[in-house]
C-alpha cells in the first residue's frame, strides 16, 4: 500500500510538473537567463579585446569551486592582457593555499581593516567585476553594496538557485556542477581554450573534483566528465589535485572528525536524519580553523538509509548550518523557509541568530513538516 499511495503522489506532482511546470521553466525562465549571456557573448567578447582594469569576487568563506573558479578566470584574462584583482570577502582555508594565485587574493579579514579599504579601492576603479560561485550580493556581506553602487560593469557566472538580478552579463546554469566548469565553458566560447595552461586549468579541476564530491554526487554527468577530460589533457593533475585537497589534513582536523563521529553524530532513523552540532568551546578545543568543517556534513549521509544530514556550529557571530540531502528532498527549500540559507538541492546552507541549543530545537521542531518527503525520498 505504501509503495503504491507514494507512486500515486509522485506521478501527481510529477503530471503537474511535467504539464505546467517544467516546460514554463524550461522554454521562458531558462533560455532567457542562458542568451542573455549567448545573445551578449559577441559584446562581452568586445569589451574584453582591449585592456580592462578586472575585479573578481566569491563568496564568503570561499570553497575550492568558489577560490578555483576565480583564480583560473584571473589566470586566463591576466594572459589575455588586463589587469586582474581577485577579492574574497573573508579568510579562504588552508587547504587552498597551494592553488596557483591564491597568494595573490584580497583576502577581508577580520584582524584588519587594510584588505576592505583595498578591496574597495579595487571595486570602485574596476571596468568589469565578475561574481563567481554565488548568485545574491548578501553572499559577499558588506562587500554586496559596494559592488552594486560601483560603476563597473557586472558579470554574474554561477549554478546556485535563485540568482538576484543585478548584472548586466549572467552565465547561470543550476544543471552545471561547478561554477569552474562554466568558466571553461565561457573560455571556449570566446575561441580562447588555448589559452588554458596548466595553471589555470588545475584551479579549475580542482573547482570541478570538490563540487561534484571527488566525481561522486548526482550532479556528476557527461558534461562534468567531458570538461574534466579537457582540463586534464590541458595539463591538470588529478591525482595530485585530489591528494593536495582531500590528504593534507591537519592532526586536528582529523581528530576533530574522530571526535564528530564518536560523540557528535545523532541519528534519527524516523526522520532517515543525521545531525551533528558543535559548540564555540568545541570548536576552540580542536583549534578548528577555517575549511576544518567541510565535508564533516556529509559522513551523515554515508549511512545506509539517512536521506538528510546536517551540521551546526556555533562561530559566535550566528550558528552556521550545512545541509545535504540526497535525491529529491531539497534542503534549499528547508534551509530558505527556516535558515535565512539556501544553495542547491542537494547542498544548502544556512544561519540563525539563536542559541546552537535554540537552532537545533527550531530544526527538530520543524522536521516533522518533512517526515513524509523523508520516509519516501528516493
Ligand atoms: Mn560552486
Amino acid at each position: 500500500m505504501e509503495f503504491g499511495r507514494k507512486n500515486i503522489k509522485r506521478n501527481q506532482i510529477q503530471e503537474v510538473w511535467q504539464s505546467y511546470c517544467r516546460p514554463f521553466f524550461l522554454s521562458i525562465i531558462y533560455p532567457h537567463f542562458c542568451s542573455l549571456l549567448m545573445k551578449n557573448l559577441a559584446s562581452l567578447s568586445t569589451l574584453l579585446g582591449a585592456p580592462k582594469k578586472v575585479a573578481i569576487v566569491t563568496h564568503f568563506k570561499p570553497d575550492a569551486d568558489a577560490l578555483g573558479s576565480s583564480l583560473g578566470l584571473a589566470g586566463y584574462l591576466k594572459k589575455k592582457g588586463h589587469e586582474v584583482n581577485v577579492v574574497t570577502p573573508s579568510d579562504y582555508p588552508d587547504f587552498l593555499a597551494w592553488m596557483p594565485g591564491a597568494e595573490t587574493v584580497t583576502a577581508l579579514s577580520k584582524k584588519s581593516k587594510e584588505p576592505e579599504i583595498r578591496a574597495t579601492e579595487i571595486f570602485n576603479r574596476a571596468d568589469l567585476i565578475f561574481c563567481l560561485d554565488f548568485s545574491s550580493l548578501g553572499r559577499i556581506h558588506e562587500l554586496g553594496e559596494v559592488v552594486r553602487k560601483a560603476s563597473a560593469t557586472k558579470v554574474l557566472i554561477d549554478h546556485h538557485l535563485e540568482p538576484e538580478d543585478f548584472a548586466e552579463y549572467v552565465k547561470w546554469d543550476v544543471k552545471s556542477a561547478s561554477t569552474a566548469q562554466l568558466i571553461v565553458e565561457l573560455i571556449n566560447e570566446l575561441g580562447d581554450q588555448a589559452l588554458i595552461d596548466e595553471p589555470i586549468a588545475t584551479c579549475l579541476y580542482a573547482g570541478l573534483m570538490t563540487d561534484t564530491g571527488g566525481f561522486r554526487h548526482n550532479n556528476t554527468t557527461a558534461r562534468e566528465f567531458k570538461v574534466a577530460e579537457e582540463l586534464t589533457s590541458l595539463g591538470a593533475n588529478p591525482s595530485h589535485i585530489a591528494r593536495l585537497i582531500y590528504d593534507t589534513n591537519s592532526l586536528g582536523r582529523l581528530r576533530l572528525t574522530g571526535y564528530v563521529l564518536s560523540q557528535k553524530l545523532v541519528v534519527l532513523p524516523e526522520y532517515r536524519t543525521a545531525y551533528m552540532t558543535l559548540s564555540q568551546e568545541e570548536l576552540r578545543q580542536f583549534d578548528v580553523q577555517t575549511g576544518d568543517t567541510e565535508g564533516l556534513v556529509n559522513y551523515g549521509l554515508s549511512i545506509k538509509g539517512v536521506q538528510l544530514s546536517i551540521l551546526m556550529y556555533d562561530r559566535g557571530e550566528e550558528i552556521k548550518i550545512s545541509f545535504r540531502s540526497l535525491g529529491d528532498f531539497s534542503v534549499n527549500d528547508l534551509a530558505r523557509k527556516y535558515f535565512e540559507g539556501g544553495g542547491h538541492k542537494n547542498a544548502s546552507g544556512g544561519s540563525s541568530k539563536q542559541s546552537l541549543q535554540d537552532t537545533l530545537k527550531r530544526f527538530l521542531d520543524i522536521l516533522p513538516e518533512f517526515k513524509e518527503k523523508l520516509i519516501n525520498n528516493s
